[in-house]
């Protein structure tokens, strides 16, 4: 594991990590059609990413359709891409021996009002997390910025997981950003942000960016629902 305050040569590093799975998403969006599996998704990702100067995936990739959404490590499966379903990818490189860590969920085709307010929930929870990332938080209060929101909302108890971590040369570092963590946030530490909400068996968002205290995510890609025409 590094240190929790990352070096400027670190961070640059982590930046170049974020980069290339920044490209990766649009190649993705570009590139998924109907009656195409996860598993498909999935493969297309890990070529892309050492085909971009990626020495690796920083973990397993997840790719999720539909009810798949649902769990938060999903394991890409041959369930093939329908129309009215949430796609979520939580993905990573590793360049220079450091970790990017990326979650985006988008939609393909015609989906429904619950899926929108969902995802707008979860959307919302995400930018105030990021807003909230500074030095002199706690990782605890930081938590509750996005927990309670999505509390208020009513999906409290579908928020099954802390809101982020530390990032460096592995995926999962300190500090973690969740319940009772009372490490305070300084700059130049690296962590994520990355709320979700669950409906077993039907549906699930997830957002996530690394972020850089004192300077704010690092992925140039925002994070306002995209639709694809199915
Ligand atoms: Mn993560």
């Amino acid at each position: 594991m590094s240190d929790i305050v990352k070096t400027d040569k670190q961070i640059l590093l982590i930046k170049r990590a974020v980069e290339i799975i920044d490209d990766c998403y649009e190649a993705v969006l570009g590139y998924i059609r109907g009656g195409m599996s996860e598993a498909e998704v999935a493969d297309f990702i890990e070529k892309f990413v050492l085909e971009h100067g990626g020495e690796g995936l920083s973990f397993d990739t997840i790719v999720a359709f539909g009810a798949g959404g649902a769990e938060p490590h999903h394991v890409p499966s041959d369930v093939k891409l329908e129309n009215g379903m949430l796609v979520t990818i939580d993905m990573g490189a590793i360049y220079g021996g450091y970790c990017s860590d990326f979650t985006r969920t988008f939609a393909y085709g015609e989906i429904s009002e619950k899926q929108r307010e969902v995802y707008d929930i979860v959307y919302r929870a995400q930018l105030l997390g990021v807003e909230a990332t500074k030095a002199g938080i706690t990782c605890h209060d930081l938590d509750a910025v996005c927990r309670d929101y999505i509390s208020d909302k009513g999906y409290g108890d579908k928020f099954i997981h802390t809101t982020g971590h530390g990032v460096g040369t592995l995926i999962h570092e300190d500090p973690r950003v969740g319940k009772g963590t009372q490490t305070v946030l300084e700059n130049n530490m690296v962590i994520t942000i990355e709320p979700g909400i669950y409906l077993p068996g039907e549906m699930g968002v997830r957002i996530e960016d690394t972020l850089v205290v004192g300077e704010g995510k690092l992925s140039r890609l925002g994070t306002e629902l995209i639709i694809l025409p199915a």
